[in-house]
Order: structure tokens, then sequence, then C-alpha cells
């Protein structure tokens, strides 16, 4: 097992759309076992490839307090969603930033499994958050984007002060 580098912004390689899983190997297995213990070093409750600098469609999430439910979903599509809800996210690739942000309150997702074996995945509140949040990253997304020009500025600058302060302390 390794720890992975997280990518933090504004890397333009977060802007990286990733392609489809094609090969489901021992390669990939090791790769979501490093992704895994990247996001839980990080106290993440998810991870998108891209943030570690691999552009395939792999994501991970573990909502649970335990630290024990982990899910990988590999090639994921959005095949349903319903409602809508703000949520508070935050981001490894943004450390110490929270905003809210407007998504859908539901999502069935189809993806397949470390084995290539497709199936369905429904998810609702902070899991159906997590699950957008990954999907986006592998678009080359980032939460930030849905913020308005003005407060999404004044957060990237917030941002800078902090960098600024923590290499200087
Ligand atoms: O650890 C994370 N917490 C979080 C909180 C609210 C909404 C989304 C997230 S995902 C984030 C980990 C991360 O950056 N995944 O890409
Ligand atoms: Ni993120």
């Amino acid at each position: 097992m390794s720890l992975l580098t997280i990518l933090e912004f504004p890397d333009p390689r977060l802007r990286t759309k990733a392609a489809p899983v094609t090969v489901f190997d021992a390669q990939l297995k090791q790769f979501v076992a490093d992704m895994f213990e990247t996001m839980y070093a990080a106290n993440g409750v998810g991870l998108a490839a891209t943030q570690v600098d691999v552009h395939q469609r792999v994501l991970v999430i573990d909502m649970s307090d335990e630290r024990n439910q982990p899910l990988v979903l590999i090639n994921a599509e959005i095949v349903e969603k319903d409602g809508a809800q703000v949520y508070q996210e935050g981001c490894l690739s943004f450390p110490g930033l929270y905003a809210d942000v407007t998504r859908a309150l539901k999502v069935k997702v189809k993806a397949q499994d470390a084995d290539g074996k497709e199936f369905f995945y429904e998810a609702e509140g902070p899991q159906a958050v997590a699950v957008q949040h990954e999907m986006d990253h592998l678009a080359g997304k980032v939460f930030v984007d849905y913020l308005s020009p003005l407060k999404r500025s004044l957060l990237l600058k917030r941002l800078e002060k902090q960098r600024k302060q923590a290499a200087s302390a």
C-alpha cells in the first residue's frame, strides 16, 4: 500500500477529464487500495482518481463515522436524479475552504466494481452529495465552480492568505 499525493487547487491537472477504466486487473485493485489509504489518512469522506493525478474513472467514498463502509465506484454514471439540497462542502484539494453548494437530493448510479461487475447504487442526502462531488472531479470540475464569481474570488483569496500564513509560520 502507499499514500498518494493529493493535488491542490489551482493545479491545472484537476481540470483533466478522466477516461473510462477498461482493464480490471490486480493493478487496478492496488490503486483502489491506495486511494482508500490516502482518503482515510487525509480524513476525507471521498476521493476521486483525478485528485491523485490518475485520469481514470475511479472514485471511493466512506461516509461512515467508524470508517468501515468503503464504497468504490468505477465508470459511474448517474441514471436518475431527483430533488435538490444545499450542503456545506469541503474538498481535500481546497484545504480549509467550505461553501454551500446546491445539488440533487437523490441519485441513482450505474457503476462497476473492481472486478468489472456492473451494479446500481442509490444514494440520498450527504451520500448523494459525495457521489456528485466525486463524479465532478472525474469530469474536471470542482465545487467552487458552482459559486458566484464574487463568492468564489472571496473564498480563493482567503485560501491564498491561509497558505501564505502557513508558509511563514
Ligand atoms: O472529505 C470531504 N468532505 C466533503 C464534505 C462535504 C462535501 C463533500 C466532501 S468530499 C471531501 C473529500 C474530497 O475532496 N473529495 O473529492
Ligand atoms: Ni473534492
